[in-house]
């Protein structure tokens, strides 16, 4: 089994609009761990690092000041495969071509406002892991949900 964990995010759109809950039920009911959880305005020198790879794009500034805009739920979740598996929940960047079923597909509109971040790979999310959590706010403990939830 290939244990991972992923940064996930609930942007500032997903925020305002009430869909924390929605976002992480979906997450804690498909069997991912949660590792960590933080409720937060992501300081602007954070976001262009988190956003790093994006620097020098045209929606670079807008992605910063939305990301900018609002609190944030930022969150480590842990499963097998857990970055695919995660990226497969949101669906694709744009919503309109995120398949129903997915979290983008099923409550966005407009890439700008996407309402999720994950991770796109294991390195991306040890790099953002890093970036919002310290290694002591990620806790490690056995669910007895796990015995149902793996072979
Ligand atoms: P991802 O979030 O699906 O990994 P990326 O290509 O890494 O997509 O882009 C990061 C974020 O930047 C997107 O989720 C979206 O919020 C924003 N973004 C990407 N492309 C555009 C665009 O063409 N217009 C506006 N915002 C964009
Ligand atoms: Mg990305």
């Amino acid at each position: 089994m290939a244990t991972e964990r992923t940064y996930v995010m609930v942007k500032p759109d997903g925020v305002q609009r009430g869909l924390c809950g929605e976002i992480m039920s979906r997450f804690e009911k498909k069997g991912l761990k949660i590792v960590a959880v933080k409720f937060m305005v992501i300081p602007r020198s954070v976001a262009e690092s988190h956003y790093g790879e994006h620097k020098g794009k045209g929606f670079f500034n807008g992605l910063i000041s939305f990301i900018t805009s609002g609190p944030v739920l930022a969150m480590v979740l842990e499963g097998d495969n857990a970055v695919a598996v995660c990226r497969n929940m949101m669906g694709k960047t744009n919503p309109q071509e995120s398949a129903p079923g997915t979290i983008r597909g099923d409550f966005g509109m407009v890439t700008g406002m996407n309402l999720i971040h994950g991770s796109d790979s294991v390195d991306s999310a040890k790099r953002e892991i890093s970036i919002f959590f310290k290694p002591e706010e990620l806790m490690s403990y056995k669910r007895s949900a796990d015995e149902w939830t793996y072979e």
